[in-house]
């Protein structure tokens, strides 16, 4: 028996990622106890205390945010249950509190974004003119992607004394917090903003309505880059409104599983498993568009 505790619903890639685990349970016959947290730590600690009186084989979760996970993952360990990371990670100073964590590489998604942004041609001219004003939509306070996702980025910016993040707040990786946040964007700095950095695919979707509600053209008047490469990304690039979106694959179910197993039959398994992912610019969207998955 397996329990997991998945962050929520907020968006196309957690949707996708919920999907992933249920079908891979059924698949391989693991009894799967499946808990949403809306996206509240409480919730999940509530959870794992569940999890743990019904005596689960293992624990699997998607930590909302990155600290603030001793107390229960040392309940877990008492009790003799494996825990296993799935997708964000957690910043514990006792690493034997977890065996496993399988998930991408969030700072690589920031730099890869960033990468892509510096190396567009229209942005280029940009930079050989003038300034670069970005604006960036955070996802959740605390949570892995955010933190690392912006340090990525931010990383590879220091290099380029052109490009600047004039704003910078969360829109808590939904579509309807990407759009509200946009719209104070818009609202505040105008005409200026140049580029939207959004951590998720779902929040570069939300703000894409504002920026049309403004008058605006986006992935023109505004050029946009979002993490995930979901398929409603690829519909936005497609229709020309979404600029690049750098991949962060949410078909973690079979490895989990896999992983699952080997933890039950007492098996080592590897500390860390880091997704495989690539970066989607427009130009790429309507051929790599059929074989999408998610
Ligand atoms: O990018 C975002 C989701 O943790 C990688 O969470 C995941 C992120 C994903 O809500 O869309």
């Amino acid at each position: 028996m397996l329990g997991f505790s998945q962050v929520g619903a907020e968006s196309e890639w957690r949707t996708a990622n919920t999907q992933s685990i249920k079908d891979a349970a059924a698949k391989e016959g693991i009894t799967l106890k499946f808990s949403d947290a809306q996206q509240k730590q409480e919730n999940q600690i509530k959870a794992i205390r569940s999890f743990i009186a019904q005596r689960v084989d293992v624990i699997a979760f998607s930590p909302v945010v990155e600290t603030g996970w001793e107390p229960v993952l040392r309940e877990a360990k008492r009790a003799g249950i494996p825990v296993v990371l799935t997708d964000r990670s957690v910043s514990v100073k006792d690493e034997s509190l977890w065996v496993s964590f399988l998930g991408s590489d969030f700072v690589e998604e920031g730099r890869r974004a960033a990468k892509w942004l510096v190396d567009y041609a229209p942005v280029k001219e940009l930079a050989a003119k003038g300034e670069v004003n970005i604006v960036e939509l955070q996802g959740t306070v605390g949570s892995a992607p955010a933190i690392d996702r912006k340090k990525g980025f931010e990383e590879i910016l220091k290099n380029q004394p052109k490009f600047k993040i004039i704003r910078s707040q969360t829109g808590d990786f939904t579509r309807a917090k990407g759009k509200e946040v946009m719209e104070a964007f818009l609202k505040a700095e105008g005409k200026k903003i140049n580029v939207l950095y959004a951590h998720n695919d779902d929040m570069a979707i939300g703000a894409i309505q504002a920026i049309e509600e403004a008058g605006l053209k986006p992935g023109k008047d505004i050029v946009i880059v979002s993490i995930d490469a979901v398929k409603g990304a690829f519909e936005a690039m497609i229709a020309g409104k979404l600029n690049c979106s750098v991949e962060c694959s949410p078909l973690l179910g079979p490895q989990l599983m896999s992983i699952v197993k080997d933890v039950v039959a007492g098996k080592p398994v590897p500390r860390r498993i880091v997704t495989e992912e690539g970066v989607f610019p427009q130009e790429t969207a309507a051929k790599e568009f059929p074989n999408r998955k998610y």
